[in-house]
């Protein structure tokens, strides 16, 4: 990519996590891009974890989506801006004028900037006057909220990153912290080791890579939260925790909350069975936490996917109400949110059940504030369908027309083959994404092309409630423009005014003045922006991360605010936080004799989501080479399958595909698969398919975390792998998966019909149909074995592996022939032989992404060299030494080491 013209060093916002660090990308002679961590930014202070190192590796523009596109009878076509957009506006009025407002929908993202989601937010609920505008985060944070304005009366994440290291313990439930948040939980670490006293907790029924650096586990039966809390605000009260002053000033709701707590959880010993766990263990848990006063408990997906997630957050902020334990330094709840703007998209009031800057749908005399603000012809009257509910509209043919912006939700939506049956029967559906090939975009009818991160410009909110710009630093590719752009321009074909903005700075001034807007009185919100509003384009341009809510101070420069309800009053009508009396309840569905385990879906580390972006790195791909299924080895045996082969996952809903692992910390009972896995990917590895659609009913979060499953061997033939520059249409293989490799394309793959039978067919596996290409193969029927290779000019193209059993060779070598020009005639016969010559042996998974240091190479270092701790291996084989993510696999690398030596 041509990055010439780029500016020399831009500081903005890494767009992957809700850690939002600040990242400064800078443009190198050689024409590529530097990435490097932010030192002035707070969230980060310099640091970055290795999926944001690696960004500079995912913006080529190959796979990206230039132009719009339309399907006519069937095909997609290129087409102008004009007629996407004139077919968006007409198809959207249509169904208005015939079906009403609530006809039409659009479902966004946690990824788009604040000014986008505000544009999209007015345009629904003020100008179409529908409150049909979901967003993904109804998938990820919207139990936060929900419990969040139960206790508070308003969305509020007290406390900032700075309380992680102030702590005293750091209660880690339902969160990956180290694969997930890896820059906060680097913060954490090196707090902990200038303070050895402080503890961390992790809570999560998985022994994770975030269990490797904690100084205590309770892994819990999946789903008892709510009972362990309850337990703990029965033990706190009875220790004597209880700030009475705190509680008699500042909050309501107590005797409800603990009598409930008492009825479910007063007996220890009752609780340690709900959570099947050790009572000591639990006991001490409880004790720790009645001792400590400075704790932070922070909770993520464990906690919100959950059909009881509003609960479940309750349970934890109640534990804080009674002890006083909130908004100073050092201590409170904290909601670790997933995306890079999860916080802003709530802002501006992005989920259906909101209104704009924290307003409410249902109070009328703050839908008539935000209808006068924004001179809006109409105002959504009220809440519009969460997304579950929204899917399920589209496939009823209630919703004619489905805008989705940002988000890929026949990957990610729970029982996703819903998802894919609502699209089919939708008369309308646009997508707006940055890249071309994506599960979601296969159903589309107009393709929109979108600025990706590093085009587009704007702002974004974190975990922290920190304000950050993400700044443009590379020209729009091909026609693409920004989805705030995109929006107002329909906006205005379909009549409507209001929607004339310049820049982005008057998006974000125009969202600043209506934080502000009749926003004073005993109902007043905490959430404003007054110190933001009337910037300048110039002040807009440098702004620096700031923390709402932000006024101006005396120097008339905007403050921020790193903790909220420090002072002891709370948003809701009477100043006072309530406890919200929490009666647990299990997970929806429970395994039963047809489907008896448990299916709890998550993240790896060095991958996003649905891969659109992550996938495009090498860098990335060697951690996690493909999708698996980890269970406990007694399940494997108990039901016929077996670590290394393919197994297939069913549940009600529907069925995956994938290799079945150990080794990941997970009880019996249980299967833990990786959500990132797409139709482009992958054969049958789109996990969402099987996962239950149930909801929390007041938040209308999935239970993602937990869907009765049963587990078989899919029986294969052979095994095989694919190298190939090429991208390859392989619908004939019984199973196949992809990840990128830095020259070649790299396919896992399976087949039911032995090989033998047809001649050729690897030949048209690997479109190998040029009569002068040079065609090398291998054939041992007896044993099963099958290897060819295809070259060109001396240049190698394509090769595959084929055994029956499913250890092949090492891909290593292989991939390092990619790099070359020519074959020797050395590696011409060792292709044909299958193996590499001595030293180019497989180093294994990458584990340090940063260092590219497998697995192999960190376990030789420790045997041979003898060393016994993380920084002997960074020493030694420099991985670790970068980004920290890896530090607790190489720990476990060390304990294993260690125990084989045994
Ligand atoms: N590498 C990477 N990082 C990411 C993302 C990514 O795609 N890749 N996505 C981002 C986004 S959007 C989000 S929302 C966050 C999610 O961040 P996390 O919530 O930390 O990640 P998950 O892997 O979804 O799930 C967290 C843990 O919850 C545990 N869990 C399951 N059931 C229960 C339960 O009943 N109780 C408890 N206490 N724990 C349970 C799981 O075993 C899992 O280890 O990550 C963000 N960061
Ligand atoms: N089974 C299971 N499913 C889950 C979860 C789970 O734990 N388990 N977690 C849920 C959670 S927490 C989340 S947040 C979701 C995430 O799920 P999704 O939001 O569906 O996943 P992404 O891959 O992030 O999708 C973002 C899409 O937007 C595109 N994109 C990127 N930048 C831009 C942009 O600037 N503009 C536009 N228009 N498009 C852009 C990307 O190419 C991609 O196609 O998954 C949810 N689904
Ligand atoms: S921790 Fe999150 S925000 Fe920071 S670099 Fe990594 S993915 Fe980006
Ligand atoms: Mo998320």
């Amino acid at each position: 990519m041509k990055l010439s013209t780029i500016p020399l060093a831009v500081r903005t916002t890494c767009p992957y996590c809700g850690v939002g660090c600040g990242v400064t990308a800078m443009a190198q002679p050689d024409g590529s891009l530097a990435i490097a961590g932010d030192t002035e930014h707070e969230a980060n202070r310099g640091r970055l974890c290795v999926k944001g190192a690696a960004l500079g590796e995912t913006l080529g523009l190959d796979g990206r989506l230039l132009q719009p596109a339309l399907r006519e009878r069937g095909q997609l076509r290129d087409a102008s801006w004009d007629e996407a957009l004139d077919r968006v506006a007409a198809g959207f009025a249509r169904a208005i004028a015939q079906h009403g407002p609530d006809s039409v929908a659009l479902y966004v993202s946690g990824q788009m900037l604040t000014e986008d989601y505000y544009v999209a937010n007015k345009l629904m609920k003020g100008y179409i006057g529908s409150a049909n505008i979901d967003t993904n985060s109804r998938l990820c944070m919207s139990s936060s909220v929900a419990g969040h304005k139960r206790a508070f009366g308003e969305d509020i994440v007290p406390g900032c990153y700075e309380d992680f290291e102030l702590a005293d313990m750091v209660v880690l439930t339902g969160s990956n912290t180290a694969w997930c948040h890896p820059t906060l939980f680097q913060r954490l670490v090196r707090a902990r080791e200038l303070r050895p006293q402080m503890k961390i907790v992790v809570i999560d029924p998985r022994r994770t890579a975030t269990v490797e650096l904690a100084d205590m586990h309770l892994p819990i039966k999946p789903g008892s939260d709510a009972w362990l809390f309850n337990g703990l605000l029965c033990h706190l009260a009875r220790q004597g925790r209880a700030d009475r002053d705190f509680i008699a000033a500042h909050t309501e709701g107590l005797d409800e909350a603990l009598a409930a707590a008492h009825d479910t959880c007063g007996d220890l010993q009752a609780v340690a069975r709900a959570c099947r766990v050790d009572p000591a263990l639990l006991l001490a848990f409880y004790d720790a936490f009645a001792a400590t006063t400075k704790v932070v408990t922070a909770y993520s997906q464990g906690i919100n996917q959950s059909s009881s997630g509003t609960d479940k957050v309750n349970s934890i902020i109640n534990c804080h109400l009674l002890t006083g334990r909130i908004g100073k330094p050092g201590m409170g709840p904290f909601s670790l949110t997933g995306q890079p703007n999860a916080m802003g998209g709530r802002e501006v009031g992005g989920l259906a059940n909101m209104l704009a800057a924290h307003m409410e749908l249902e109070d009328p005399a703050q839908r008539a504030a935000v209808q006068t603000f924004w001179n809006a012809p109409r105002i959504a009257q009220r809440p519009g369908l969460k997304a579950v509910d929204l899917f399920r509209a589209v496939e009823e043919g209630r919703i004619k027309a489905l805008w989705i912006i940002a988000t890929n939700p026949v990957v990610s939506l729970p029982d996703a083959d819903q998802a894919r049956r609502a699209l089919a029967k939708c008369d309308l559906v646009v997508v707006s994404d940055i890249v071309a090939g994506t599960d979601t975009n296969a159903y589309a009818d107009v393709l929109l092309p979108a600025l990706g991160w590093g085009e587009k410009d704007g702002t974004v909110t974190n975990s922290e409630r920190r304000i950050s710009r993400q700044r443009s630093f590379l020209p729009a590719p091909g026609a693409a423009r920004a989805d705030w752009q995109v929006l107002c321009d329909v906006a205005r074909r379909m009549g409507f005014g209001g929607f004339d903005y310049q820049s982005v700075h008057e998006i974000f001034d125009e969202h600043a003045r209506l934080s502000a807007w009749r926003n004073e009185g005993a109902t007043a919100r905490m959430f404003r922006l007054d110190g933001l509003a009337g910037m300048s384009r110039r002040d807009y341009d440098e702004l620096e991360p700031i923390q709402w809510p932000v006024t101006r101070g005396k120097d008339g420069k905007p403050r921020g605010a790193a903790r909220l309800f420090g002072d002891g009053r709370f948003a809701r009508p009477s100043g006072r936080a309530r406890l919200v009396p929490v009666l647990p309840r299990g997970p929806a569905n429970l395994p039963g004799d047809d489907y008896p385990l448990a299916l709890n879906t998550g993240r790896v580390r060095d991958q996003w989501h649905t891969m659109t972006r992550t996938g495009k790195s090498p860098r990335l791909a060697g951690h996690v080479p493909e999708p698996f299924i980890d269970m406990h080895p007694q399940d494997a045996l108990l039901y016929g399958v077996r670590e290394g082969e393919l197994a297939r996952v069913t549940s009600c809903w529907g069925a995956m595909v994938a290799r079945v692992a150990h080794g990941g910390g997970i009880a019996r009972g249980s299967l833990f698969v990786p959500i990132h896995w797409s139709g482009q990917t992958a054969a049958h590895a789109r996990v969402g398919a099987v996962v239950n659609p149930a909801v929390d009913p007041l938040s209308g979060e999935p239970e993602f975390k937990h869907t009765p499953v049963r587990v078989e061997p899919f029986g294969v033939a052979w095994h095989g792998f694919i190298l190939s520059r090429r991208a390859l249409a392989l619908e004939r293989a019984a199973n196949w998966t992809r990840i990128e490799g830095a020259s070649a394309h790299r396919y896992e793959l399976a087949g039911r019909q032995p090989v033998a039978l047809a001649p050729g067919w690897a030949r048209e596996l690997l479109e190998a149909v040029d009569e002068d290409a040079d065609w090398l193969e291998y054939e041992d029927q007896g044993a099963g074995l099958y290897r060819a290779a295809h070259l060109v000019d001396g240049r190698i193209e394509a090769c595959l592996f084929v055994s029956r059993l499913p250890a092949l060779q090492s891909r290593a070598w292989l991939a390092a022939l990619f790099g070359q020009e020519r074959l020797s005639a050395q590696d011409r016969a060792d292709l044909l032989a299958g193996c590499g010559r001595a030293g180019a042996s497989d180093t294994g998974p990458t584990v340090c992404s940063c260092f590219g240091v497998g697995r192999a190479t960190i376990c030789k270092a420790i045997s041979e060299h003898k060393l016994v701790d993380v920084a002997g291996v960074t020493a030694c084989v420099k991985a670790g030494g970068n980004c920290g993510s890896c530090v607790p696999e190489i720990r476990q690398l060390l304990a294993d080491v260690a125990l084989a030596a045994k």
